[in-house]
């Protein structure tokens, strides 16, 4: 190989990044060892069904990463690195207001955003940005400070930022530069020994645990790497059994025996690592921290609006019922409340509009004199397409909420209401530079294109989708 493509390059910064934190977070290693055993196991039973939301090709080599960052100059870094490997900023989460406990910073998850960019490698980093100037986290002198610290450090060399920007422009690297490249890259994430100022430290913990992690170390590291798995309650339950503890619940929708939608996921518990911590009067010791965990997830299909408004309306009633029978699990009330109110299958959420699919034409299907139909439910019906899931690529709020607050090492503290400032996905754009996607729009592009080339191919001018007319 003389050229890596950007493709290439994501793949092989999602593998060597999966290396590096197997050695620094040996749990993680048992996790991904896990998975994999899950994986086979599933598709030994289910057979080709169990590829259905993605080749077990993809699913294996199948990463999420996190990371954290303290100022919107590096977030733009973040993002020239990402671009490098073909990772677009998609999707704006707000976690300062996130139940059971705010956290002060804003997200965005970089990844591929076509299908066959996703085919080839769906690697995705979910990255969080500090929001200092929110003064119900940090008051105005603690912010002065913590932008001082964070305005003296540098994340990343200028040497890999001028190689991702070549390489953003290329399309890819020529060997020799991408070796540099990828060692430059995975080494920005690796944790450092550099020490760490204990009472600074200290001081932005007792904010938050993520603040400090954020702002109280001169570097950035890898939060944790998140594999996917076919199967995540047998996943949870070997873990458990290996003795490695894991956090309560599994996070977003139950295991039910309908279509499987968004996304599942769980985690291990911070883990403490050594690192050194230096004392006021400059003495430095070994001591222990305690940030990285290790999460695994499940995908399901992506929902419509319409869908997702009624996933929301279902864990409103899940929180109504589980509040008023507090020994019952979440998910088993969970699981009565999706019997109660979710479509049971693929068909019924193409046909309702509640879910992404792409539609190919039937080629098996028997001519039997009855015109295709302009309205999708009808084709659907009649046979002459097949809906495929659209597998949902992306986050929920509320499970990177909980998955963030069951790492915290303490509650933190956040004053009421004055002082939030406002953000969004514009906000974030202009900050970077570049524009946040919107992952609906993404999904429903997908949908719209297999539909052009079934209307197409049937003769059609549009199709109608329940909720409106397609061209
Ligand atoms: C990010 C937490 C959110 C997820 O998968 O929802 C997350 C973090 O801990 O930095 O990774
Ligand atoms: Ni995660």
């Amino acid at each position: 190989m003389t050229y890596l493509e950007t493709w290439q390059l994501r793949a092989e910064f999602a593998r060597r990044l999966s290396d590096l934190y197997g050695t620094e977070v040996p749990a993680y290693a048992t996790l991904v060892d896990v998975s994999q055993q899950v994986n086979g196991q599933v598709l030994a039973e289910r057979g080709a069904g169990a590829e259905r939301l993605g080749s077990i090709g993809r699913v294996t080599a199948e990463r999420h990463g996190a990371i954290r960052v303290g100022t919107p100059a590096e977030l733009a870094q973040v993002a020239r690195i990402f671009g490098a490997l073909g990772m677009s900023p998609t999707g704006f989460y707000d976690l300062r207001d996130a139940a059971p406990s705010p956290i002060p910073v804003i997200s965005t998850a970089f990844r591929p955003i076509t299908a066959p960019e996703l085919a080839r490698n769906p690697f995705r980093v979910f990255v969080s940005l500090l929001v200092p100037e929110d003064r119900r986290f940090f008051d105005a002198g603690l912010a002065e400070r913590l932008n001082t610290f964070l305005s003296r450090r540098r994340l990343f060399p200028d040497e890999l930022l001028a190689l991702a920007d070549s390489a953003e422009a290329d399309g890819g690297l020529d060997t020799g530069s991408a070796a540099r490249f990828l060692e430059l890259a995975v080494g920005a994430f690796a944790l450092s020994d550099a020490p760490v100022d204990r009472g600074w430290y200290q001081e932005l913990e007792a904010v938050s645990s993520v603040a400090a992690d954020i702002g109280g170390v001169t570097t950035t590291h890898i939060n944790h790497l998140t594999p996917r798995v076919l199967d995540i309650d047998e996943l949870y339950r070997q873990m458990t059994r290996r003795g490695i503890e894991m956090i309560d619940e599994i996070q977003g929708p139950p295991r039910w025996d309908g279509p499987d939608v968004l996304l599942r996921q769980t985690s291990f518990r911070a883990l403490a690592e050594p690192r050194r911590l230096r004392d006021a009067d400059g003495t430095v010791r070994p001591g222990e921290l305690r940030v990285r965990f290790g999460e695994v997830e499940a995908r399901g299909i992506a929902l419509t609006t319409a869908g997702r408004s009624l996933y929301t309306a279902l864990v409103a009633e899940v929180d109504r019922r589980h509040a008023g029978s507090a020994s019952a699990r979440r998910q088993d009330v969970a699981r009565q409340v999706w019997s109660d109110h979710m479509p049971r299958t693929e068909r019924e959420l193409a046909a309702g509009d509640l879910a992404f699919f792409t539609y190919e034409i039937n080629s098996t299907r028997a001519l039997d004199g009855v015109a295709p139909s302009a309205a999708l439910s009808q084709l659907l019906t009649d046979g002459w397409v097949v809906p495929r899931p659209v597998v949902y690529e992306d986050f929920l709020p509320r499970s990177a909420a909980g998955i963030f607050s069951s790492n915290l090492t303490g509650s933190g503290a956040v004053k009421d209401t004055d002082g939030g400032v406002h953000r969004d996905a514009e906000w974030m754009s202009a900050a970077i530079g570049r524009q946040v996607q919107e992952p609906t729009e993404l999904y429903e592009a997908q949908r719209a294109e297999s539909l052009r080339q079934v209307a197409a191919a049937l003769d059609l001018n549009a199709i109608d989708l329940p909720g409106g007319v397609l061209a």
